[in-house]
C-alpha cells in the first residue's frame, strides 16, 4: 500500500479526538524484562497515557526489542511507536515508527544515513512512519547519553532563537512534528521560555521530553504550548508518580 503524503498522522488524530494535551510513555527495552514492560504498559494505560513509545537505549538487542514490543501490544490497546536510536533498533511488530532526523547532529549518520538503512524493514513490515524533526537541547551540566553519543551543533537552553529556527526548518522541510529533547534523565527539562517561543511560530505538533519528573514541570510545559509530554525515567523509578503527572497534564485547558 502506498501511504499518501499529507494525510493526518497519529498525533494530529489523537489531538483532534481527545482535545487535550497528550502523554506518551517511553519504555526502554534494556531496562526491564518484556514481562515487566507488559505490566508497566498496562499500568500506564490505566493512568491514561495515550501511546507507548519503545526505544531510547544506547545498546541494541533485536530479540529483546521484538519481545518487548510484542509483550506491550498484548497487554494494551494503545498505539505503539518505535523511538529508534539507529536502523538497528527497528522492530516489525510495532504500529508506528518515529521517522526522525536529529537535525542538530553534526553527524550525517543521524541526519539521514540510519533512516535510509531502516527503509527496507519499515516497508516490508508496513510500519507507519511519523516524520519528526528531533532537536536535542542542552540543559544539563553533565552531558546526557545522547550528548555523549552524537556530535551536536549545540543548542543551549538559553539559545531560544536557534531552537526556533531549527524547529521552523523542520516544518519547512515538511516534517509532521517537532520534538524538543533534553535527553533521558536530563537534570532539567527544556525551559518553558523555549517551548513557548517555538509554539508561537510552529504549525505542527510539538513534543517535549527529557528530565520531566514532576507534575508541576509537565503542567508548565503544557501551558507553554507543548502538545505531547514524554516521560521515561519516572516509569522506571517511581511509576506511582506517573498517575498524578498524567492527570495534571490532562487537566490543563488545551487549545490547539
Ligand atoms: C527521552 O524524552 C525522553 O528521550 C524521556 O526522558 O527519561 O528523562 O523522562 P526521561
Amino acid at each position: 500500500m502506498i501511504r499518501q503524503a499529507g494525510k493526518k498522522v497519529l498525533i494530529e488524530k489523537l489531538l483532534d479526538e481527545k482535545k487535550e494535551a497528550l502523554h506518551f510513555t517511553l519504555i526502554d527495552p534494556d531496562r526491564q524484562t518484556p514481562e515487566k514492560a507488559k505490566a508497566i504498559a498496562k499500568k500506564c494505560q490505566q493512568y491514561d497515557t495515550d501511546a507507548i513509545m519503545i526505544g531510547g537505549s544506547s545498546s541494541f538487542n533485536q530479540r529483546l526489542l521484538d519481545d518487548t514490543v510484542r509483550a506491550v501490544k498484548e497487554s494494551v490497546d494503545l498505539p505503539t511507536i518505535l523511538f529508534p536510536n539507529s536502523a538497528a533498533t527497528v522492530s516489525r511488530y510495532a504500529d508506528y515508527i518515529f521517522f526522525m532526523s536529529l537535525l542538530n547532529s553534526k553527524d550525517f549518520r543521524y541526519l539521514i544515513k540510519e533512516q535510509v538503512s531502516a527503509v527496507p524493514l519499515i516497508q516490508s513490515a508496513q510500519l507507519e512512519p511519523i516524520s519528526m524533526g528531533y532537536l536535542v537541547i542542552s540543559t544539563s551540566s553533565k552531558p546526557t547519553t545522547i550528548e555523549k553519543r552524537v556530535k551536536l551543533d549545540v543548542i543551549d537552553e538559553k539559545d531560544v532563537t536557534k531552537a526556533v529556527d531549527y524547529a521552523l526548518a523542520a516544518q519547512y522541510l515538511g516534517m509532521s512534528c517537532v520534538y524538543l529533547e533534553a535527553g533521558s534523565g536530563a537534570e532539567k527539562p527544556v525551559p518553558t521560555e523555549m517551548v513557548q517561543a517555538v509554539r508561537t511560530v510552529l504549525g505542527v505538533p510539538l513534543i517535549v521530553g527529557g528530565g520531566i519528573r514532576e507534575a508541576s514541570q509537565a503542567v508548565a510545559i503544557v501551558r507553554a504550548g507543548a502538545d505531547v509530554i514524554v516521560t521515561g525515567t519516572i516509569v522506571e523509578q517511581d511509576i506511582s508518580r506517573l498517575k498524578s503527572l498524567i492527570r495534571a497534564v490532562k487537566s490543563q485547558r488545551y487549545e490547539k
